[in-house]
This record gives C-alpha cells, structure tokens and sequence, in this order.
C-alpha cells in the first residue's frame, strides 16, 4: 500500500498562527435570544470576566440536552454545553476546571461514572480529550457528542449502560482553550490559531508577535492574495479561474501567488512574518521533550504551558486510566505512537492491543487508517502520547478527524484528479471537485470568491480562496456522522478496557488444617490489566492478590505455571501478597497453601483493572 502524508501539524504551519485584531461577523447573527439571561444567572460565568466580555456568546441561541451536532460551539458555548449536560445529570457527572489558559481561560473537564457502582478511581478510566491544537474544532464537537451519548443513553441503550457502570469517563473537551476562543472570534485560516498563548519572537528581531496576517476585506477569513503579473509562475485553469494552474516550462503565466492575506505590519519588508505564538502544545509534554532546535515549537521546558501543565497534574492523579483519546484533525488517521523511532516499538504484548482497537477502529470509521506516528507520518518529540504510554501508563491513540476526500464532488467521494497532490497542495482535480463539492453542496459556504483589492504594498490585487470554516472541518451537516462515528470508536476502546474475574477453582484439604486453594483471575477483554510496558518500566507496582485472615496463615503461594503437574512458582517471602497481570483475552492462576481455621479474604487490587473480594470458610 502505497503511503500518502498527510500531516496535520507540519512545519509550515509553525508561522502561520496570528493575532486577535478583529471580531468575527457571527456576532448578532442570532437575536432575540434568552441565552444572555441563562448566562448572568449561573455564578459560574458570572465569576469569570471572559464571558462577561464575549459579546458573540449573548446573541447565540440556548443550548439543551440532547446537545445538538448540526453546529459548531464556540468557546464560551462548549462550557455552557458541559455544564448543561452535567446539570442534566447531576447523579452519573461531575464536572470541574482543570486549569487555566495562558490568557485566563478555565480547562474544564467533566467526568461520567455511576458512583452506585463504585468509585471513578476504581474503575478503568478512559480519559478523552480533543481541541489541543487552536483551529482543530471538531475534536472538541466529538468529546461533547461522546458525553451526551454516555449521558442520555444511559438507561436506554444496555452497551452503554453497562459501560457508564464498569468505566470511569474523563473527557477534557477542549485542550487548548485559547486557541479555540480565537479561532472562532478572529479572521483565520483553516489552519491557523493552532498553538498556545505564549509570545515568540518568530522572525528574531526583538519584537514579538508582531507582524500577523490581517483580514484586509474585513471577511472573518484569511485567505489568500494573487497579483496579475505576465511573469507569473501561474495561470488560471481554463475549466476553473478559481484554480491555479502552475505554467509549464516556457510557458506564459498569469498571475503571482502572494501567500496569506496581510500586509507588513512592522516595516521591516517582509509580510506576515512573526504571527501569534508560536509553542506548539502537543510538543510540550515532559516525555521525551526536545528543544527547539530538534523539535519546532516544543517550548523552553516541558510543560510550560499552563494548561498542559494542568492535565499533566489531572492525569497523574489518576492512576486507573488505561485508554487515552486524544483528538486532532485531519486526515482520517487513527494513530498510535512511538512518537520517534529511538523509543522503540511496543512490546509484542501491547502492539496486540494497539492493533485490536486500530483495526476495529478502522471498521468503525470507514476510511481511516490506523498508523504509527513516527514511521507513517514524522517524528513527534514531547507529544502528548508519549507522554501517556509512558508515564501513565496508558493504551494512547490519536484521532485525527475528517477527511477532505469526502468534501469532493462525486459519487466515490475520492480524488479523481490527475496529478498527485499533498494534503495541502491537492492537484488541481482535487481543488475542482472540492469547488463543486462547495458550489452545489455547501452552497458557496466553504470558497470566498477572488475579489479585487488595493494593497498598500502590492497594488492592485485579488483576495480569495477557502474560507476557515472548510478543508479541516466537516461542513456542520456532515458533523453528526463524523462525530458518531469516531466516538462509537472510543466505545469500542472502552468495552476493551479490563474486566477481571476472580474465582477460587480449587479448595482441597490436604492435611489436618493444612488447604490448598486455588485460584483464578480471567480477563474477558483485550486490554491486559496494566500495559506491558508499565510492567517492563516498573512505573507502577503490579497488581496485588493478597490473602489474609485473622486465624490463618499463608504458608506458601505463588503463581501456577502448570495445573495438571503441580507446577507452581512459591514466592520466597510474603506468600500471602501476590504481584501480578492479568493478559488481555486471558487469565492467570495462584495457589496458596494455607494453614488454620475461619474465614480468609482474597483481595485482588488493581490500579487499572479494578478490585475484587472473596470470602472463604475453612
Ligand atoms: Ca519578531
Ligand atoms: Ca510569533
Ligand atoms: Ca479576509
Ligand atoms: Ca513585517
Ligand atoms: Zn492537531
């Protein structure tokens, strides 16, 4: 099969984020509206000055449960949403701030568990998050449409039910907070706005942040500029003067492509050259971090980022989580790490994992692929996942959400365009099919037609080309799919969490008050009850089976190597405590010899696979 790249974060990008210099036109889109009072009443918003100051989020209509998916929610709408769907469900919910943002912003994260059937730390937790990336909106749409699903189906739907009841949910929606409340209220392109709010002096020239690219037609949209120029390097495609064509060798051109719309801020000749930030959050994690100098946008030092930093922290304190989610786009990628070859591939044990939920995952979403990081697509150094597999010890994919291809026109939804093209420079077939795709199904929505401009530095020009709101983002009536789709995935995952069994299979008086018993842990899922890695690393102690009693005493035990000839492996010391995993689709099989009379407890503790208890009589 042959690889297509298709990267989401590739260098270019590093200098393509701005700045805040305008409000968007959605303001007043939606009048009449009560949201505003709904908003003052709650002390929560009430508290915190970012929403006193969103004048989109007063004019925007109410949120209900069930959450609605035929939209997008802006930053201060994805809060109302969790806090909606939390007071919906006040009994299976909790919700709290994480941290804050760089610019003040609260990361807030709500948590779904059925506390009638135990502790959220006791049971295999499956955290989700999406949005790390500014401009990447849909990965925050899938971890609210996951929480609603969690939430109004629970009672109605026996899986999800039963999930809700073994499983601890920790969805942060949106990541890096920022990043999407600019996004939505600043011009941008589809691709900007992705980092963190911390300045950096792009260009080294002492100043910061200070030559972004401006919305110079005042549309919502950085686009691009194209200059007519008998030099030019491109010409207009004779089925489509909306595409450029590239000249051939010798050939006469057209026009002269002027890069992003802006002009030069600061003077210094160049244009657009030192925009927002830029510290890339997906590579300040402190797993495997690297500077700058080998890996762009990486920070000074892991975890500078306030917010990562805070998730960092969130995560840790919970040590039961077994499944990570983290949610990007595009491309259509599941994606599992290393992030870098020198960390070495997975253990034959956890790649039987990985390549379980991979290929289901690649089932449920038609379309995806399921790949490595590092040899399928680059190298990633202090990227989330890393971060993850290593220090949480965690089972960590990576969706990356929505495919282009389904944007074109045409009754297999691929390119059938002739050259070949990357993700970001699609042949110009591609470019042809999506503009119909844009003309006769998105109604013109996705596309700002070329229009003439009077550029301080250029002259006479033309402005135009996608808008913001397409390339990575499903167009809002293909959301619904998308995001069913991916978070029926995360369900997949979940059920596949550890589900361990315990039973005594052998009680057998061998002497006296001298027994033999014999027991059994089973495993009916993939996932192991804690990674082969964390056990290969020591980052956890294993799980425990421990035996005690008040008037009894564990003489020897150990692990069964062979049932039928007596094989057991005694543990010299301590016998009664037994560290051990149980293997995913698999179980394990202690014997103890025990001396005494009375009741005895055998305890199984894990920190990701939950805990059981026996009583026995002897
Ligand atoms: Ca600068
Ligand atoms: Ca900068
Ligand atoms: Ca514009
Ligand atoms: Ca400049
Ligand atoms: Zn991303």
């Amino acid at each position: 099969m042959k690889k297509t790249h298709i990267p989401h974060n590739i260098k270019f990008f590093a200098y393509t984020t701005i700045c805040s210099i305008a409000l968007s036109a959605a303001s007043g889109a939606f009048p009449g509206s009560t949201a505003g009072e709904v908003f003052a009443a709650n002390p929560v918003f009430a508290a915190n000055p970012v929403f006193d100051a969103d004048p989109v989020f007063d004019a925007d209509p109410e949120i209900t449960i069930p959450l609605r998916f035929d939209r997008y929610y802006d930053y201060a709408q994805l809060v109302e949403a969790v806090h909606k769907l939390h007071e919906a469900y006040p009994e299976l919910s909790a919700i709290e701030v994480v941290g804050k943002s760089e610019e003040g912003r609260e990361i807030w994260a709500i948590t779904i568990n059925n506390p009638e059937t135990g502790n959220h730390s006791e049971k295999p937790g499956v955290y989700v998050d999406g949005n790390i990336h500014g401009n990447e909106i849909q990965a925050g749409e899938v971890c609210l449409y996951l929480a609603n699903m969690l939430l109004t189906k629970y009672g109605e739907n026996e899986k999800i039910t039963t999930l809700v009841d073994k499983n601890a949910f920790y969805i942060i929606p949106c990541v890096n907070v920022d990043g999407r409340y600019h996004f939505f209220e600043d011009p941008n392109t589809p691709s900007t706005n992705r980092g963190l709010r911390i300045p950096k002096d792009d260009d080294r020239d002492g100043l910061f942040d200070e030559d972004f690219p401006d919305d110079l037609d005042g549309d919502g949209n950085i686009c691009r500029m194209r200059k007519k120029d008998p030099n030019g390097e491109y010409k207009l495609d004779p089925d489509d003067p909306r595409v450029m064509v590239r000249v051939a060798p010798g050939e006469k051109g057209e026009y002269t492509l002027l890069g992003q719309e802006g002009i030069d801020n600061d003077g210094d000749g160049q244009v657009n050259e030192d925009s927002e930030g830029y510290v890339d959050p997906n590579r300040n994690w402190g797993y495997n971090w690297a500077p700058g100098y080998v890996q762009n946008g990486s920070g000074n030092y892991p975890f500078s980022g306030s917010g990562i930093r805070a998730i960092g922290e969130y995560l840790l304190n919970r040590p039961n989580i077994i499944m990570v989610w983290a949610f990007h786009n595009s491309g259509g990628m599941i994606l599992r790490g290393p992030g870098t070859k020198a960390l070495g591939e997975f253990n034959r044990g956890d790649l039987a994992v990985y390549d379980f939920l991979g290929e289901h995952s690649e089932a449920i979403i038609p379309g995806y692929r399921y790949l490595v990081v590092w040899q399928d697509l680059y190298s990633t150094y202090g990227d989330f996942t890393s971060f993850t597999d290593n220090l949480l010890g965690s089972y960590s994919l990576v969706g990356e959400m929505f495919m282009r291809e389904s944007q074109t026109y045409g009754p297999d939804g691929r390119d059938r365009g002739g050259e070949e093209g990357g993700f970001f420079r699609e042949s110009t077939g591609q470019q042809k099919e999506m503009l119909k795709f844009n003309d006769n199904v998105a109604h013109g929505e996705l596309y700002k037609e070329w229009e003439p401009y009077d550029h301080p530095i250029y002259g006479e020009i033309e402005i135009g080309g996608w808008v913001k709101m397409s390339s990575r983002l499903p167009h809002p009536f293909m959301l619904q799919d998308e995001v069913h789709r991916v978070a029926s995935a995360v369900l997949f995952s979940a059920e596949q969490t550890p589900e361990v069994e315990m039973e005594v299979f052998e009680k057998k008086k061998i002497s006296g008050n001298l027994h033999r018993i014999r027991i059994r842990l089973t495993n009916s899922k993939a996932m192991p009850s804690i990674s082969y890695k964390t056990v290969k690393n020591g980052l956890y102690p294993k799980d425990i089976l421990a035996v005690n009693g008040k008037n009894i005493k564990v003489v020897a035990g150990g692990e069964i190597r062979d049932r039928y000839n007596d094989v057991v492996s005694y543990k010299e010391y301590k016998p009664e405590i037994q560290f051990t995993q149980v293997p995913g689709f698999g179980h394990v099989e202690y014997e103890f010899l025990v001396s005494g009379k009375g009741s005895m407890t055998i305890a199984y503790h894990s920190r990701k696979a939950g805990r059981k208890k026996l009583e026995l009589e002897l």
